[in-house]
């Protein structure tokens, strides 16, 4: 189609800039909380916006044609936070520029921010990549200002800004959530989206965003401190104000939300955000997910327990092997050191308040993890279970119905560690995943672009991005864990058999 079949039709309502969500594969794929922000933001100064996710139908393809004849937009913005969307979304830049060569294409996020280059060059038809922090840069754009942490085209030639911005926590201050009716193509489908993918109870969640960076450095996260230096030239982490994060709470629960979903925790720079915020919350009002990336204060406990109606405290020790945890602390290549003991401790506490429900995750693979780790991991597993039945049962009565009998949920979740392109950068992390047996596989732009298209089509990939051996070897762990929880679980809860990965 060229940009002359785009008939103008008296009934298309026109708007300046739209959001595209792109998809893993057709369907389901969660919604980035960051495009529902740069849309409200880009609102509040006079400029009309529209979120569309590109699952909706099933057919992104088709939604990209019908949303361009729709909305005829001057700029499409595509976001790239997560690695799986690469291929779609590079796929719908391109369909866009076809449909009509006018349209401005802006794409940003963290994959988008570590490949700007390479993305610049594979497409043709991409004007912008924006790196890190976006706010200012989009509207620079649209504005016709200078562009700033940008990569864009002078003529043939690429041209690639430095990230001179990184917003500070001043410049957070009145960023929220505007109108979601408003800016939103189909708030509807997007609860569908979360229903789809996910088997878990409170669903669907909104996911509240409370700040942006993190002090910690653990060796496997593409969001670690050195990441963040890469990705925003960010150096520490900065909550938002209280303020905002209640409106968008507010906005939230406008279009019929009633679980709100916390994943931001790095303790260290405030420990009194969370309780000055749930104090501001009508009591009894809404669910909770909270996830803790240290170990919570009882006083946050006795605060989650006040505030919502039911919370699912979800803790990460990645690992029960302790000498690992130190290891990691001690070399700055992960969070605080808190021993398994500090663990039983706290689900003591959080075992007295009855709605409050535990979701625990651990990681399989992470360098240094050895025979000894699984067999600690394993034992340590089956005691918690044991020892706490009761914070574990209560969940399966929160699932709704047709979740249910779906039979994939389970609270202790083993997660296999999956290569991201911001992680495994420096020497240091290099050389103990060395160490450890394990060759990383997944390093440039191709390696991504190829793994997302096979994603995409569902064709056989390296899905952890390891050589094959360690691959297996977290293959298998993650199911020896999967065999333990299926003993101890039984019938008692919703659960998935072991996994499969092809
Ligand atoms: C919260 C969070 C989630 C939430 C998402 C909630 C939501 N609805 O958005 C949950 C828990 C669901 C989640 C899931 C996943 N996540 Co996550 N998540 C995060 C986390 C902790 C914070 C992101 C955030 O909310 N930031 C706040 C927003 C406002 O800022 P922002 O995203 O940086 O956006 C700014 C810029 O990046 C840019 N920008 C962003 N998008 C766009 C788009 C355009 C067009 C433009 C111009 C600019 C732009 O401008 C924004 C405003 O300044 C980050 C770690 C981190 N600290 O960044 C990981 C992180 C982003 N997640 C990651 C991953 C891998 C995942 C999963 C794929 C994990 C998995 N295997 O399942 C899933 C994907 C889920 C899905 N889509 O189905 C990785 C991404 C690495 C990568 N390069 O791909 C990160 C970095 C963590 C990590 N472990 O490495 N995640
Ligand atoms: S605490 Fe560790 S795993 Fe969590 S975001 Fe920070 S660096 Fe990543």
């Amino acid at each position: 189609m060229s940009s002359l079949e785009i008939v103008k039709q008296p009934t298309c309502e026109k708007v300046d800039v739209l959001f595209f969500q792109p998809v893993r594969k057709e369907g389901a794929w969660l919604f980035s909380n960051a495009l529902l922000q740069l849309a409200s933001f880009l609102h509040q100064h006079g400029f009309k916006t529209k979120v569309v996710h590109l699952g909706l139908n099933r057919n992104y393809k088709k939604t990209i044609r019908e949303t361009l004849f729709k909305y005829d937009p001057k700029y499409v913005c595509i976001g790239l936070r997560w690695f799986p969307n690469l291929y779609a979304a590079l796929q719908a830049i391109r369909i866009v520029k076809s449909i009509n060569k006018k349209i401005v294409t802006i794409i940003g996020g963290h994959t988008a921010s570590f490949f700007d280059r390479e993305i610049m060059e594979a497409n043709p038809f991409l004007d912008f990549v924006i790196k890190g922090d976006a706010e200012l840069p989009i509207l620079n754009i649209l504005q016709g200002g200078e562009p700033i942490n940008c990569s864009y085209r002078d003529r043939e030639k690429i041209v690639r800004k430095p990230i001179k911005y990184t917003q500070t926590k001043t410049e957070l201050d009145g960023l929220h959530l505007v109108d979601l009716k408003e800016i939103v193509d189909n708030i509807y489908g997007i609860n569908l989206m979360q229903l789809d993918r996910l088997r878990e109870p409170l669903l669907p969640r909104a996911y509240v965003w409370c700040g942006k960076g993190c002090n910690y450095n653990c060796i496997y996260c593409g969001a670690r401190r050195d990441s963040q230096k890469k990705l925003f030239n960010r150096e520490s982490a900065i909550f938002r104000s209280v303020k905002d994060v209640l409106i968008d709470i507010e906005e939230y629960s406008k279009v019929g939300f009633s679980t709100l979903d916390f994943d931001f925790d790095p303790f260290i720079k405030d420990k009194s955000f969370y309780l000055r915020l749930f104090d501001r919350i009508e009591k009894n009002r809404f669910n909770c997910v909270f996830n803790c990336w240290t170990l919570p204060p009882e006083n946050l406990l006795a605060s989650l327990h006040d505030c919502f109606k039911e919370t699912i405290v979800v803790l990460s020790p990645e690992t029960f092997d302790d000498s690992i945890k130190a290891y990691y602390s001690e070399k700055d290549l992960g969070k605080p050191y808190q021993s398994n003991e500090q663990l039983k401790e706290t689900i003591e506490l959080l075992k007295d308040y009855e709605n409050l429900y535990l979701e625990l995750y651990l990681l399989e693979g992470m360098p240094l993890q050895n025979k000894n780790s699984l067999k600690t991991g394993l034992e340590f597993t089956n005691f918690i279970v044991n020892k706490y039945p009761t914070i574990y049962k209560r969940l399966p009565d929160m699932l709704d119905v047709d979740t249910k009998s779906l039979l994939v949920y389970r609270p202790i979740y083993v997660y296999p560690l999956q290569i991201d392109p911001s992680t495994f950068m420096d020497k240091k992390s290099n050389q103990l995943a060395k160490k450890s047996g394990m060759t990383i596989c997944r390093k440039t732009f191709d390696d991504y672009y190829t793994y997302s298209k096979k994603d995409f089509y569902n064709q056989p990939r390296n899905i952890f991005g390891f050589n094959p051996s360690f691959n297996r070897k977290i293959k298998n762990n993650v199911n020896l864990y999967y065999d333990l929880l299926d003993r101890l679980f039984g019938n008692n809860i919703t659960y998935q058999k072991t996994i499969s990965y092809n």
